[in-house]
């Protein structure tokens, strides 16, 4: 397994829309194995496959809190099957935004149809944390930003100072 680089916004890469997967063979497979590997490094709960910079519909999330057992989720190609008229307003972190923590609204409960690791049709029912998570990192599959759920003015004040500290070599994050 390797560590891979995390694309930080602004970068044309976190915008494109994401291509399906085929099916969940070793590439894909090695793939998640690094994304997994690179998000417990970070420390991140979620990892999109755009933000190592390939666009494919591939997400690893694991929610799983310091004194429970890990709980890795390897996801490709998900969708909403269901979504609760419920919804949720909570602080979203992002790897691509490092330092960026942000309230958005979003349906408190998902229902999601995906393939996992070993390319086998699964459906998980989640909500709390879990739910956030996977419609934050599913936004990413479609070139969708935390920033994109917020005010105009909020949007281009984070995406200046993001390009700044790009433009200034800053360290930002992992
Ligand atoms: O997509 C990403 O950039 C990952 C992001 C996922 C996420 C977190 C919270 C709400 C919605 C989506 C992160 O993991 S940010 C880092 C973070 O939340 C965290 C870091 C260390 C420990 C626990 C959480
Ligand atoms: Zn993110």
């Amino acid at each position: 397994m390797a560590i891979l680089p995390i694309i930080k916004a602004p970068d044309p890469i976190l915008k494109k829309r994401c291509a399906p997967v085929e099916r969940v063979d070793d590439e894909i497979r090695r793939l998640m194995d690094d994304m997994l590997e690179t998000m417990y490094a970070a420390p991140g709960v979620g990892l999109a496959a755009p933000q190592v910079g390939v666009t494919r519909r591939v997400i690893v999330i694991d929610t799983a809190r310091h004194d429970e057992e890990p709980n890795p989720l390897f996801i490709a190609n998900p969708t909403i099957v269901e979504a609760s008229e419920e919804i949720a307003l909570r602080e979203e972190g992002c790897l691509s935004f490092p330092d960026q923590y942000e309230e958005v609204e979003r349906p408190e409960r998902v229902r999601v149809r995906y393939l996992d690791h070993e390319n086998e049709i699964r459906e998980i029912e989640a909500d709390g944390l879990l739910a956030i998570c996977i419609q934050h990192e599913m936004d990413h599959l479609d070139g969708v930003l935390m920033v994109d759920h917020l005010s105009g003015l909020k949007r281009s004040m984070i995406l200046r100072r993001m390009a700044k500290l790009k433009k200034a070599g800053a360290p930002v994050g992992a």
